[in-house]
């Protein structure tokens, strides 16, 4: 019905509400398919409303079953109710109580949105809109209420009944039945309510806060896999730690739980006091985790953790400011995880993480601002854009006005805004109001999408002693924004001597820097004093996200990933030379030739298996070459994936053949020993370990796939197991199915590891996974009704496997549009996230870029297509 509305959602058109809701009381009387929903509202007028307005909740395939006002039944004509709305049009003028009775059916909601179920558990997920599918309701994130919540449910069935805040009462109810009243002290918006109810074991835990506060937790989840989450209940120990010590936040509920299910549209939720998880990031046990897993679980409790402040206590003013939450919770979930495990190990993730889903996305039709000013269906805007570059914009924030301003402001914006619904210039004012700066420009970085270009030119004057550094930035068009305005840059760099180490930056006589601002098109430095011609080490520890395109030569970035004192830039500059040398090979080979690689490189990569290498993650960050959608992305047009394929599988075998050597000897130093930790520093040694072999066996190589196949049945760990089995998977060979085989004789009894063995079919370059992932959808293992399942076969073949996606038949097209148009009412946020797919498909070549669109207009034309899947389809196909 949503989607034949296709009225969009505008910034500009922001009204408060015309009524507020003081208190809500909600009583759920479980049942699987006919739930009984009664909300009490204590409501009144808003003063910043408009008087007289009628009064007009949000429904989303509700079903009313009576409306009162101030105890008496509502008249047939004092309201108009449809699924969607339950308009009063004359409500009384001062305060009054309204009651609404609605009913709904969890069984029935494969949405996952409003309250469902997932195995035989009932389970809430209400933001950003699903509370409307539970009652009728003021479903807007500025209406903040206090809630009290009375569950009732089957004591066998349900013998646990969970929702925000405190409990109050608890006891039974007659008939098999007993119910559980909770209260959340707090006011809060609809989407932040939970309600969980089932049959689940527990782990129990405290906390005592640095105001002695006694905080009991518990991580609830399946019966008999207590023992696999330990780790996350640790997550929430150190995460409520660093909370205190980084930014002065204190925990404020006398119980914090986390809730595993199997059944869910997203990672997690940071419900107020009862966050949801999606199961894979709270289950971990060394027999069944990765330590992929571990860093998730870890990084996904503190960032549910650290909405409690950021989300929670404040809120959005409305879903355009959703980055408001989420962008500063990235931030500060990244800087846990730098402060908990490697700094610069984090970063280069992080940033390669960026590039991959964020400059993907703000290259194509999808691109939109940080801050959005327009949208038709909320739901697709939770992006890598609002989260990850919400992200970027933060941290340079800290960049640019430096820690302790960056500190000050925070405290000020938490003192300021706590209990309130806020936006982001409510946000960048306290920055300003701490700084004295001006902050008009910076907005931009909210409201102008696409990755800005910086050029580069550098000149030294050995007579004058100067260096110059000169920048241009531009920003390409996007959908919506024709031209774009300069952005504050801020540029952190360092000159480093021909010694190694930096020379002190002058500038106009005096000492300046680190950081630098590149706020206009055109910016200059000149530097003093240089006796020697320096090396530019530019954007140090990426300080801004653009996309970087200097004069410094090969030369000069082997240079510096020998010698820069900034790890990332060492990182960076081998993969710059990589990147190029890969932009290279990709077009020689289109032309048929070859390009051989710079002996040099492939020391530089070498490096990282030395014998004295004592940073084993950073390490093994250096060895991983560029993606090829890295490769894709520096293209920008005309881009052949099977081209770039073999252009990276080339450089991997002429690293093999460079390295061989080296490349065993560590393959064997890094062998496993002692019992399994998941630490930081024992990942990385694997992580190095699996990166050596990775090269060992390229081009299937026989040697190299043996030692796979050995280390696959060996494995004392999950990760050397899976890892093993990917390396194994690149490459058909009876060795290969030997070892899937084996995994379900394994493990085929267990949902999140069968995930990886779906995953690593569906991303496997080989010709023949269209087939295989067909017959894998149609084995009894496949659950189009699991998220996890679908996003683990059908989302990692398209966003995972870009040969074999982008196939020139338009098979793999057809696959996940297929997928999309049968998940397209059933699941439609599942099914619209699978088509980010295509979110680059403008820059393929003709052929591929022709069958693409096919499966896209293919989609457009179905009938009934829901809001979600219409409004990514409708944007991706908009004429550029
Ligand atoms: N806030 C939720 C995401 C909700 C997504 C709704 N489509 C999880 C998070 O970002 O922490
Ligand atoms: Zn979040």
């Amino acid at each position: 019905m949503r989607a034949e509305d296709p009225r969009p959602v505008r910034l500009s058109e922001y009204r408060p509400s015309d009524f507020l809701i003081d208190e809500v009381h909600l009583d759920f009387r479980l049942d699987p398919t006919a739930t009984q929903v009664t909300a009490t509202l204590k409501m009144r007028p808003n003063p910043l409303g408009d008087a007289g307005a009628a009064l007009r909740l949000d429904g989303d395939e509700l079903k009313l079953v009576s409306a009162r006002i101030g105890g008496a039944a509502l008249g047939a004509d004092a309201y108009d109710a449809s699924p969607s709305s339950l308009v009063i049009p004359n409500p009384p003028r001062g305060a009054f109580e309204l009651e609404i009775v609605t009913e709904i059916d969890p069984q029935a909601n494969s949405k996952l949105m409003g309250l469902f179920r997932s195995n035989a558990s009932y389970c809430s997920q209400c933001e950003p809109e699903g509370f409307r599918r539970i009652t009728y309701f003021l479903d807007r994130p500025d209406v903040l209420s206090v809630y009290t919540t009375r569950v009732e449910g089957p004591t066998d069935e349900c013998p646990i009944l969970l929702s925000n805040g405190d409990l109050i009462d608890s006891g039974p109810a007659g008939e098999g039945r007993h119910f559980a009243v909770w209260r959340d002290p707090w006011r809060k918006p609809s989407y932040l309510f939970a309600l969980v109810a089932g049959d689940l074991g527990v782990v129990e835990d405290r906390f005592v806060t640095m105001n002695g506060r006694d905080v009991a937790l518990k991580v609830f989840v399946e019966h008999g896999k207590e023992d696999r989450a330990l780790h996350a209940m640790d997550s929430i120990k150190a995460s409520m730690k660093w909370d205190e010590e980084a930014f002065g936040r204190e925990y404020d509920l006398d119980v914090f739980m986390v809730v595993a299910v199997s059944h869910f549209n997203m990672g997690a939720m940071e419900n107020k006091g009862l966050n949801v998880f999606n199961d894979k990031y709270v289950l971990a046990s060394p027999e069944t985790a990765t330590d992929g897993d571990y860093a998730n679980i870890e990084a996904i409790i503190a960032h549910e953790y650290f909405h409690n402040w950021t989300g929670d206590r404040i809120t959005c003013r409305d879903w355009f400011q959703l980055c408001l939450k989420e962008g500063l919770t990235v931030f500060r979930d990244q800087e846990f995880t730098s402060d908990t495990r490697s700094r610069p190990v984090k970063r280069i993730q992080d940033v390669r993480n960026l590039r991959a889903m964020q400059f993907a996305e703000d290259a194509g039709p999808l691109a939109h601002p940080v801050r959005p000013q327009i949208y038709h269906e909320i739901n697709n805007f939770y992006t890598p854009t609002v989260y990850e570059k919400g992200a970027e914009v933060i941290r340079m924030l800290k960049t640019w006005i430096g820690d302790d301003a960056f500190r000050t402001g925070m405290d000020l914006y938490f003192d300021r805004h706590d209990g309130e619904a806020c936006t982001i210039e409510q946000f960048v004012a306290c920055f300003a109001e701490v700084t004295g700066r001006d902050m008009t420009q910076w907005m931009r970085w909210y409201n102008q999408a696409g990755t800005p270009e910086v050029t580069v030119a550098t000149s030294y004057d050995a007579a004058a002693k100067t260096f110059t550094v000169e920048a241009r930035q531009v920003t390409r068009p996007t959908p919506g924004q024709p031209s774009k305005e300069a952005l504050v840059i801020p540029l952190a760099l360092g000159l480093v001597g021909p010694d190694g180490a930096d020379i002190p930056l002058v500038v106009a006589g005096e000492a300046k820097g680190p950081v630098f601002t590149l706020d206009g098109e055109a910016s200059r430095i000149v530097f003093e004093n240089v006796g020697e011609r320096p090396v530019p080490s530019l954007f140090r520890n990426f300080s801004a996200p653009v996309k970087l395109d200097s004069d410094l030569t090969d030369d000069d970035l082997l240079f510096l990933a020998g010698h820069d004192g900034d790890p990332f830039n060492r990182w960076q500059s081998t993969q710059t030379v990589a990147l190029r040398h890969l932009v290279t090979a990709t077009a020689a080979i289109r032309d048929g030739g070859t390009v051989p690689v710079d002996p040099r490189l492939a020391d530089a990569v070498g490096r990282a298996f030395a014998p004295d290498e004592t940073d084993c993650a950073f390490a093994a960050q250096v060895a991983s070459l560029p993606s090829e959608g890295d490769v894709a992305r520096q293209i920008g047009h005309d881009v052949d994936p099977d081209a770039i394929h073999r252009a990276r599988n080339a450089l991997k075998v002429a690293l093999r053949a460079h390295l061989a050597p080296s490349l065993l000897a560590a393959y064997e130093r890094l062998a496993e020993t002692g019992s399994y930790s998941p630490d930081a520093a024992s990942a990385g040694r694997r992580a190095l370990k699996i990166a050596a072999l990775d090269l060992l066996a390229a081009g299937g190589d026989r040697e190299g796939l043996a030692l796979a196949k050995s280390l696959y049945g060996s494995a004392g760990n999950m990760t050397d197991r899976v890892m093993a089995l990917q390396v194994l998977s690149l490459h058909a060979s009876p060795e290969r199915d030997e070892a899937l085989d084996d995994f379900v004789a394994r493990y085929g009894r267990d949902p999140l590891l069968m995930d990886k063995w779906f995953l690593i079919q569906a991303t496997a370059p080989l010709p023949d996974a269209v087939d295989r992932v067909e017959a894998l959808m149609a084995s009894p293992a496949f659950d189009i009704r699991n998220p996890n399942r679908v996003r683990s076969l059908i989302g990692a073949f398209g966003s995972g496997n870009p040969t074999q996606f982008n196939r020139p038949d338009g098979r793999g097209y057809a696959l996940v549009a297929g997928v999309a148009a049968e998940l397209n009412a059933a699941n439609p946020q599942v099914a619209a996230r699978l088509l980010g797919a295509f979110r680059t498909w403008r820059a393929l070549e003709p052929t591929r870029r022709g069958r693409a669109e096919s499966a896209l207009r293919g989609l457009s034309g179905m009938p009934d297509l829901s809001a979600d899947v219409g409004d990514i389809v409708r944007r991706a196909l908009a004429p550029e």
